[in-house]
C-alpha cells in the first residue's frame, strides 16, 4: 500500500512527533504526568491524527519500530521535563504487536538505562482489546514489565468484551475509565451508576482510577466524590507539543 511506504519514509524523515496530555490530580490540582500521543506531520497533508494511521502500522507490523521510537522519544522528553518536577511520569500506549516482539522487554530496559529513568516513572497503557487477544507469551511479557517496576494500566476500561476477566488474570496498577462513561456522568443516572460501580470495584481491588475525557468541571466533581482523583481531558489541557508543554508548565508553577 502507498500509505505503508509513506509510513516507512516517515520514520526515516523524522515526521513523527509526540504530543503530551497532562494527567491531573484534582484533589491537589497538580499535574502528575503526561500521556504520550503520537502525531504525524505529513509533508503534504499536514498534521495526521493517530486514528488515521496507527491501524495501518498495526496491520503491517510497522508499529514495532514506530512504537520503539515512541518509547525512546517519550523517555528522552521526560528526562527534559524533569527540570519542572523530577517526579513526573509518562504514560505510553502499547500496541499488541509490541508485546509480541521478542526484543521488547530488553529494548525497554536499555532505553530506561540510557536516560537514567526509574521504571516507576514509566506507565504503559494496554487496551482491553489487546488483553482480550493476549496469549500466554504476551501475559508473560506483561509480568516481566510489572517485575521491572513499570506501571500497567488497562486503557479504555469498560469498552471491551469482558473487562473483569483481566483483573483476576493479572495485577494491574490502575484502570482508565473510558471517555464514553464520563460523558454522561452529569446528566445520566445510568452513567453515574456505572461509574460509581467501576470506582467502587477499583477501590476494593486497590487499583488506581483515572477518568478520561473531562470536558466540564461537573464531571470532575462527580469523579472526586467517587474517589477518582486522577483525570485528563480538554477541560484541563489538550494534548500539546513538547515546547508548548514546557510553556504550559512554566505558567502553572
Ligand atoms: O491523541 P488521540 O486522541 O487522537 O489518539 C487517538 C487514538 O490513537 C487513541 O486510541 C490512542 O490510544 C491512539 N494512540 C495515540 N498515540 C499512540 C501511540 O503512541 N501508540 C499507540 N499504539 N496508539 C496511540
Ligand atoms: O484511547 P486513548 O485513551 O489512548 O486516547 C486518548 C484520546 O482521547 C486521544 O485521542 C485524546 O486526544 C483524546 N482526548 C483526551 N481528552 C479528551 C477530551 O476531553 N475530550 C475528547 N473528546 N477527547 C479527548
Ligand atoms: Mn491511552
Ligand atoms: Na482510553
Amino acid at each position: 500500500v502507498h500509505l505503508e511506504q509513506e509510513l516507512n519514509q516517515a520514520i526515516i524523515n523524522g515526521e513523527f512527533e509526540i504530543y503530551y496530555q497532562p494527567i491531573i490530580d484534582i484533589s491537589t490540582e497538580t499535574e502528575l504526568g503526561f500521556e504520550a500521543l503520537i502525531r504525524w506531520n505529513h509533508p503534504v497533508r499536514g498534521l495526521v491524527p493517530p486514528d488515521d494511521f496507527i491501524p495501518v502500522t498495526e496491520q503491517t507490523g510497522l508499529i514495532v519500530p514506530i512504537g520503539q521510537w515512541i518509547i525512546k522519544q517519550a523517555c528522552s522528553d521526560l528526562a527534559l521535563l524533569q527540570i519542572h518536577n523530577p517526579e513526573y511520569f509518562i504514560a505510553i500506549n502499547i500496541a499488541p504487536q509490541q508485546l509480541a516482539d521478542n526484543a521488547f522487554v530488553h529494548n525497554v530496559r536499555s532505553i530506561l538505562a540510557s536516560y537514567s529513568l526509574s521504571p516507576a516513572q514509566i506507565h504503559f497503557e494496554i487496551t482491553e482489546t489487546t488483553l482480550m487477544n493476549a496469549d500466554s507469551d504476551n501475559l508473560r511479557v506483561l509480568r516481566e514489565l510489572n517485575n521491572l517496576g513499570i506501571k500497567l494500566w488497562i486503557d479504555d476500561f469498560g469498552t471491551g468484551y469482558s473487562s473483569f476477566s483481566y483483573l483476576h488474570k493479572f495485577k494491574f496498577y490502575g484502570i482508565k475509565l473510558d471517555r464514553s462513561f464520563i460523558e454522561g456522568v452529569v446528566d445520566s443516572e445510568r452513567s453515574q451508576k456505572i461509574v460509581k460501580g467501576i470506582c467502587a470495584m477499583g477501590e476494593a481491588l486497590n487499583l488506581e482510577l483515572l477518568g478520561e475525557g473531562i470536558e466540564h468541571p461537573g464531571q470532575a466533581e462527580f469523579l472526586l466524590k467517587q474517589g477518582c482523583f486522577k483525570v485528563q481531558g480538554y477541560w484541563y489541557a489538550k494534548p500539546m507539543s513538547l515546547s508548548t508543554l514546557h510553556m504550559w508548565l512554566a505558567n502553572r508553577n
